[in-house]
């Protein structure tokens, strides 16, 4: 079982991970994806979330749209961190989703992150710098990134601007 575990509550889904996924194959970390509805198939992801757990998954993400219970009910059933990423699938631009990601009551923590395709690149950044915690070789990858970003920010100033 690899280290991170994506789950998304319907294939429609994965088209909006796919930058989730890239970021975590940049950093090298071992992750699998899962469509697993949380409404639909309640018994399905209580077994996959014990299942991953024992098979030594460290951190899991969780993406969905609409009332998007999924990222919650996956924190209620792992002490693991799990990041939360709201789909935008429906006529509320993903607004429904994003409140229902991260208005978790208290003690069952989803860490949230944007709607939609940005918010799915951050979780796997956000994932990397947790994992990096306790992995230094993760640790120099996150730091590399974040040299990289900056030196790219500066080559986007337009010379006219400083003048
Ligand atoms: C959510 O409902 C899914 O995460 C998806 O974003 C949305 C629509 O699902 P489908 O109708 O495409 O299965 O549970």
């Amino acid at each position: 079982m690899p280290t991170v575990a994506v789950v998304c509550g319907s294939r429609s889904d994965l088209p909006t991970l796919k930058g989730c996924f890239d970021v975590l194959d940049d950093y090298g970390i071992g992750w699998e994806a899962s469509v697993i509805s949380a409404h639909r198939q309640a018994d399905a992801l209580h077994e996959y979330v014990g299942e991953a757990e024992a098979a030594g998954t460290l951190l899991f993400i969780a993406a969905a749209g609409l009332a998007a219970h999924l990222p919650g009910v996956l924190a209620s059933l792992t002490a693991r961190p799990v990041i939360g990423i709201p789909l935008d699938g429906g006529s509320l631009g993903g607004a429904d989703a994003l409140y229902a990601v991260v208005q978790m009551p208290p003690g069952v923590p989803v860490a949230t992150v944007a709607i939609g395709s940005a918010g799915a690149k951050n979780a796997a950044h956000l994932a990397a710098r947790i994992l990096a915690l306790a992995d230094p070789a993760l640790a120099e990858r996150v730091a590399a990134f974040r040299g990289d970003q900056a030196s790219k920010a500066e080559l986007r100033i337009d010379p006219r601007a400083s003048r």
